[in-house]
């Protein structure tokens, strides 16, 4: 197990570490303590080859608009929430709104745009850093302050765990995912379109024209959303599905995952071999298919483009403060907000 860090810049006198954490195999995780952004994943092939399978950024500016918000954690609440307003406890409160008068992964500066403490760790077997920070009352309109960490731990299995913890003094809508695109073909050699994701769901959130939740939860049965058996991710992308051309010719879409840590979330690169299991104790994901990655910017020694990488993004269910029916996503005053994935790399054949 090694741990490495190394000062890349800095902003207004705050250096910005990336950490690498590696482990016996060779295995290899990067990331800065700005917005946790993991900046490099490297994992074997089926023939041992160790490539990055991670979008990042050429430059270390671009994450200081970070429009796809590449790597990062999202909070306080990933996703969107409809006329950035809430009502909670009999009061009316007003966020950020960051897009199209919605508030979006956290508003106008989210966890991803945060210089995090940061403190690495290395044990026998493992390694990691735990990030912290406190998220001030009133911060984007939310109440309450949260101390929140974030830890990153790689192990001997080739499992990256990511697990959030925070608490406020007052109630608040909470959840966080990370926002890392996955492309297994090893240093974007191709995108994502030969992929192939598997999921254990039998029911979607159908989205409205600004990609929020419509309220509806439907069986995914007979859609172009019914991953239990796999699925090509070329075959939804050419889907004439209205809620796949809706948002641009892919997913963009919740997903309620029906079972947890039973390897309920695979994706598979044919090709070099790659296996990427997701396990979560989360209601859902968010899964992107890269379909409004901007394009002409440089990441990877490429021009970015759709669909170069795919977001695996777990999380409490999108605009669920809108909806009653939906698992709440309030973390109550001194309760402990706990969320663990795990990400395990694997080759098959
Ligand atoms: C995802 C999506 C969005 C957005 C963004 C960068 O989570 O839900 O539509 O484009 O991240």
């Amino acid at each position: 197990m090694k741990l490495v860090q190394e000062q890349r810049t800095e902003i207004n006198g705050h250096p910005i570490i990336a950490f690498t954490l590696a482990n016996d195999h060779g295995m290899e995780i990067t990331c800065l303590n700005y917005g946790c952004i993991i900046t490099s994943i490297l994992v074997p092939d089926k023939n041992g080859k160790y490539e990055n399978v991670v979008l990042a950024f050429d430059d270390f500016s671009s994450y200081l608009t970070n429009r796809p918000y590449l790597g990062a954690v999202i909070g306080r609440v990933a996703g969107r929430i409809k006329n950035s307003c809430f009502e909670l406890n009999g009061k009316t409160y007003r966020l950020y709104a960051n897009e199209n008068g919605n508030h979006l992964h956290g508003g106008k500066k989210g966890f991803h745009h945060i210089i995090w403490q940061a403190a690495g760790f290395s044990k026998k077997e493992e390694v990691g850093v735990c990030f912290s920070h406190r998220s001030v009352d009133g911060e984007e309109g939310y109440p309450g302050n949260v101390d929140v960490q974030v830890t990153y731990t790689l192990n001997n299995e080739n499992e990256l765990i990511i697990s959030y913890q925070a608490i406020s003094d007052e109630d608040t809508p909470f959840t966080l995912t990370n926002h890392t695109y996955f492309n297994l073909s090893g240093n974007v050699k191709k995108d994502i379109l030969q992929h192939e994701l598997k999921m254990k769901s039998d029911r979607f959130l159908p989205l409205d024209h600004e990609f929020i939740p419509t309220g509806e939860i439907k069986d995914v049965t007979g859609t172009p959303f019914d991953l239990r058996q796999g699925k090509k991710l070329r075959e939804v992308i050419e889907s004439t599905d209205p809620q796949i051309r809706l948002v641009g010719q892919g997913y963009d879409h919740p997903f309620i995952l029906n079972t947890h840590h039973d390897e309920e979330i695979v994706l598979f690169d044919r090709e070099s071999g790659r296996t990427l299991v997701v396990e979560t104790d989360e209601v859902g994901v968010v899964v992107y298919t890269g379909n409004q990655i901007p394009h002409g910017e440089k990441m990877n020694g490429l021009q970015s483009r759709k669909y170069l990488g795919i977001c695996l993004e777990t999380q409490a269910l999108p605009d669920a403060v809108h909806h009653p029916h939906f698992p709440s996503c309030i973390l109550q005053a001194g309760q402990l907000y706990s969320s663990t994935t795990k990400y395990t790399f694997r080759v098959s054949y």
